[in-house]
């Protein structure tokens, strides 16, 4: 057995173990009170539901295993040629919950080299569909079509004991990180390099080779890559992608399906997609203005009227965070650390200084400031990459890392099918007559 695969084994016996505990011996004490307004609003702030691989504040942000995001910058390894963590490391910890050492990592980094295998059939699937697909499509789609080399259905028909599910849980989440970028990339260079495809380099970690099979070897886009792939992997367990992910896999679904899901639910443009609308939304703007400097006053006009016209200022609020998210400020300390003088960057400041006292003006809504994808959009393309209909498709890669290893977990410590109750209105009514 590899040595992650042992920590990680280890580790959740003996969670296991104090989860029974717990349960026998606290299992009838209350957690949370569920409000009426709750059954309507998408079950905001509900305590329903365990996830062991990173926990979120609403005013700290994320932690993944405790560790906050300029604590990752500083413990996480690195390449030999950059600053960046890497998402090895990431997906090390969340796993384990603990620090990997450079061993680790360059263990991991060939470990999903090795792994890597993108079908015929899935390049034939891609190839096959109209090439205005949008590429979140075709990234659920591929990731479906990958589950021909799944392990945990192949065991379960075979009669695995319900002990070793999370075995083959392990080896499809390995297996299927390690092939994501090559499919990404296969997609990408279907629909924007006229189907010409690019090798893997073999000397790269995962996320500079990811940033190379997209066409651009400039250190500063592999090092874009590396922490990019690392912040957007996890955001605790409730949101839709992770969420999703979650509730497909405890059917036994195995990870092909349940990611596939977890995806779908990222290429909505409350989610996910938002970073494909942030530099849409900010494109639009520069075109309506003609100029890519535009006054702070034409900045505040052209929120007013998205909001006016009955849209979301996309990049902005949230349904956990109550402050600017710690994925923000790192793409922003990115930007400062690498980019100099960019017109759509001082864009993306400038809105973080207009947007949030506009939307606090409106008197409802919860959080003003900016969240993750506020940001990304102008980071890429800075580095040229303008396509904005794929950005999803690199947070879907990223999140991957985050949901596989939540899905691992839920399989080693046996939990439970979801189902939750729902009601009707008419039992609401009833209801509040005795209440
Ligand atoms: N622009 C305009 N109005 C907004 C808003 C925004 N950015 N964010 C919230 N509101 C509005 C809501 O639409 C809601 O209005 P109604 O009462 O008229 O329906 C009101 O403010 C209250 O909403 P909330 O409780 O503050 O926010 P929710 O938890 O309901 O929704 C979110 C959270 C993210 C869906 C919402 O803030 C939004 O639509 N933001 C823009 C889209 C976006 O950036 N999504 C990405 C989130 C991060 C991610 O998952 O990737």
């Amino acid at each position: 057995m590899d040595k992650l695969k042992l920590i990680f084994h280890e580790k959740s016996v003996a969670l296991g173990k104090e989860i029974k505990d717990l349960i026998k011996n606290n299992g009838d004490k209350e957690v949370d009170q569920v409000h009426l307004r709750q059954l309507y609003g998408g079950m905001r702030g509900l305590k329903a539901m365990t996830y062991e691989t990173s926990a979120l504040d609403p005013i700290e942000g994320i932690r993944f295993r405790g560790f906050s995001i300029p604590e990752l910058r500083e413990k996480l390894p690195t390449a030999a040629d950059g600053n960046e963590p890497l998402p090895e490391g990431l997906f090390w910890l969340l796993l384990t919950g603990e620090l990997p050492e450079h061993e680790d990592v360059t263990w991991l980094t060939k470990e999903w080299k090795k792994r890597a295998n993108l079908p015929q059939h899935t390049k034939d699937i891609i190839d096959n569909m109209p090439l205005d697909t949008h590429p979140m499509t075709l990234f659920s789609m591929g990731i479906l079509s990958l589950r021909n080399n799944g392990i945990f259905a192949e065991k379960y028909a075979e009669g695995m004991t319900k002990y070793d599910y999370w075995d083959p849980t392990y080896e499809d989440s390995m297996n299927l990180i390690a092939t994501l970028p090559q499919l990404a990339a296969y997609i990408y260079n279907r629909k924007y390099n006229n189907g010409k495809q690019i090798d893997p380099d073999p000397d790269l970690d995962w996320g500079a080779n990811f940033a190379h099979m997209l066409g651009n070897d400039s250190q500063g886009f592999k090092e874009l890559m590396r922490i990019y792939l690392t912040i957007h992997s996890d955001h605790e367990g409730g949101n839709a992608s992770a969420h999703t992910t979650h509730l497909v896999n405890s059917t036994l679904s195995d990870v092909y399906y349940s990611l596939s899901a977890g995806i779908d639910a990222l290429a909505g443009p409350l989610h996910g997609l938002a970073n494909q609308e942030v530099i849409k939304w900010v494109f639009e703007m520069i075109e309506q203005l003609g100029t890519e400097t535009p006054s702070d006053e034409d900045i505040k006009k052209y929120i007013q009227d998205t909001l006016n016209s009955g849209r979301v200022i996309p990049g902005y609020g949230h349904a956990v965070l109550r402050r600017p998210d710690p994925r923000f400020i790192a793409q922003k300390r990115f930007a400062e650390r690498n980019i100099k003088d960019s017109n759509l960057v001082n864009i993306i400041w400038k809105l973080y200084e207009h947007v949030p006292p506009i939307l606090q003006s409106l008197g409802k809504v919860k959080n003003p400031w900016p969240n993750v994808d506020a940001h990304s959009g102008a980071l890429l393309v800075h580095y040229g990459f303008k396509e904005y209909e794929y950005y999803t498709v690199l947070f879907g890669v990223s999140r991957a890392l985050g949901v596989l290893a939540a899905a691992t977990w839920s399989r080693a410590l046996g939990l439970a099918l979801e189902r939750p109750k729902s009601v009707t209105t008419e039992w609401v009514k009833e209801f509040v007559k005795f209440h």
